[in-house]
């Protein structure tokens, strides 16, 4: 269809007459038929589904025949972390957020049970956007606590669907995290990529403001009025930063399975980086190609496709932008390998730009600078504290493992400047810093705003950034860090 040229059709008649005759060709060979014999199609054979927590996704189905898939999923309330200090009691699919992943193909005939474990409080049940039939199967599974349903469904339409809980209130089942993704599969598999994620976006509204400490509830008016505290992926801050970043090799092709559970928002879906090659566009088979952001509707997925050309860390955000830098909708892929200049080059060419003076920008901070308890934290849970208020504050300029950039921002790894001196790093982190410094025999100058971090917050991540990296192994106390706040 591609090389059909216009040019020499002169009437708009005929035109549209060619386009007509290429819309019936189009409906008349897609996939209409093959729905219908979905309905019909017969299975061979059982088997038990294997369900994955994400980001992980079951192996691909291939040129498996269609069968009778069981699938045994269980209702789990249970106490999690949002964020550091930050617990909240997300109801789930199968003990995860997003729950766990279904994978089934066209014509399999779902056997579908769902328990609801006899410690958790409330009933709940199961809506599939992959199912045809009334609710989606919600009528059919809604179950009390120590009790379970049994239902079954033939998938008929190939995708990628949402299914959540559809007890009332609605809006609160998912709110708690109770959604997830179902994958069917059109016969004979979808392509084989080389690296395969699930991932899915939601939208979470606690009493407390984000970073307030402790176990917070879930707060019904402001998720009325769709004023989130957190948008983060897979159910909590940080939750594909740090350890539990996605991982690919240069050359690789990566397939995301990305989903939105909402309830309220929707989601910009970016990597920072990359430019989708393929977007299964709203999770069915149209195929846009060459995308920079895709929408993924509350309720809604898409499949991206990629290959990772160069090495470096690609960042995934909502690009509704400081969902992604102040409510956690941020995560990683790390590209291992060779560089390749023909594809980016690097910096060629530097220097600092500073039109209004001074301030560059104000970076997000894990909370607002609050007087606290004047408790110390142990070593290690400054480590841990400090680690994630290092991946959520400093990594964007000083880089993941405390690298730097070369002329712009000083390594904080193997770092004389940081060794020499703990106050004066101190002071750095809690006035900002310009001038000229020498880090390891380069010379900066350059601009570090003053971070809004608490005492615990700034011994942590300095505590952190201490014993990492080649570092002195020095320990930062909030003591310390309050005796300099108060010298100034
Ligand atoms: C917006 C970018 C930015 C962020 C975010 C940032 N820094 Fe910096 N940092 C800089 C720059 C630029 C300098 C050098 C300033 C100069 O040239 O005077 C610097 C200098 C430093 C230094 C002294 C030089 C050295 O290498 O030892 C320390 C220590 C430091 N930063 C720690 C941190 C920590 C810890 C965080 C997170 C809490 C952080 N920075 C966040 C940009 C940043
Ligand atoms: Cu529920």
């Amino acid at each position: 269809m591609k090389n059909i040229s216009f040019k020499p059709l002169k009437d708009i008649k005929r035109a549209t007459l060619l386009v007509l005759f290429l819309v019936t060709l189009a409906s008349c060979s897609d996939d209409k038929p093959k729905t219908k014999n979905a309905k019909d199609m017969l299975i061979t054979g059982q088997i038990t589904a294997d369900l994955t927590s994400p980001p992980k996704v079951p192996v691909p189905i291939g040129d498996r025949k269609a069968k009778k898939l069981i699938v045994n999923m269980e209702i789990l309330e249970q106490e999690g972390t949002m964020t550091d200090g930050v617990k909240y009691i997300y109801w789930t699919f199968g003990g995860s957020v997003p729950g766990s992943f279904i994978r089934t193909r066209v014509g399999d005939e779902v056997e579908f049970t769902l328990s609801n474990h006899p410690d958790n409080k409330l009933p709940h049940n199961i809506d599939l956007h992959a199912v045809t039939g009334p609710g989606g199967g919600a009528e059919s599974s809604f179950v009390a606590p120590g009790h379970e349903k049994t239902f079954s469904f033939k998938t008929l339409n190939p995708g990628l669907y949402v299914y959540h809980c559809a007890t009332a209130p609605v809006g609160m089942h998912i709110a708690n995290g109770m959604y997830g993704l179902i994958l069917v599969e059109p016969e004979g598999g979808l392509p084989p990529v080389d690296k395969e994620y699930y991932v899915m976006q939601g939208d979470f509204y606690t009493k407390g403001a984000n970073g307030e400490r402790g176990l917070q509830a879930f707060d019904m008016q402001k998720a009325v009025n769709e004023d989130a505290d957190y948008v983060v992926f897979n159910g909590k801050v940080n939750g594909l930063t740090g350890d539990n970043a996605l991982t690919a090799n240069v050359g690789e092709t990566v397939r995301i399975f990305m989903g939105n559970g909402g309830p309220n928002l929707v989601s910009s879906f970016h990597v920072i980086g990359e430019i989708f090659d393929r977007v299964f566009v709203e999770g069915g088979t149209l195929v846009n190609k060459n995308v920079q952001t895709t929408l993924i509707p509350a309720g809604g997925a898409a499949m991206v496709e990629f290959q990772v050309d160069v090495p470096g860390t690609l960042v995934l955000v909502d690009h509704s932008i400081f969902r992604a830098f102040n409510k956690g909708a941020l995560g990683m892929l790390k590209v291992s390998g060779e560089e390749d200049e023909k594809v980016y080059s690097g910096t060629q060419m530097e220097g600092i730009y500073l039109p209004e003076g001074s301030g560059i920008q104000t970076m997000p901070s894990t909370a607002t600078a609050k007087e606290e308890a004047p408790q110390e934290l142990s070593l290690a849970e400054r480590l841990n504290l400090g680690k994630s208020v290092y991946q959520q504050t400093c990594f964007a300029c000083h880089q993941p493992e405390g690298q730097g950039i070369p002329g712009i921002f000083p390594p904080l790894a193997k770092a004389d400047y940081l060794n020499a001196d703990v106050d004066r790093a101190i002071d750095v982190v809690l006035h900002g810093k310009s001038g000229e410094i020498t880090v390891n025999g380069t010379k900066y100058n350059s601009v570090m705003t003053k971070q809004t971090l608490t005492d615990t917050e700034v011994a942590s991540v300095l505590t952190f950034v201490y014993n990492n990296w080649g570092n002195s192994k020095k320990e930062v106390t909030s003591a310390m860090v309050k005796s300099r706040r108060n010298a100034k």
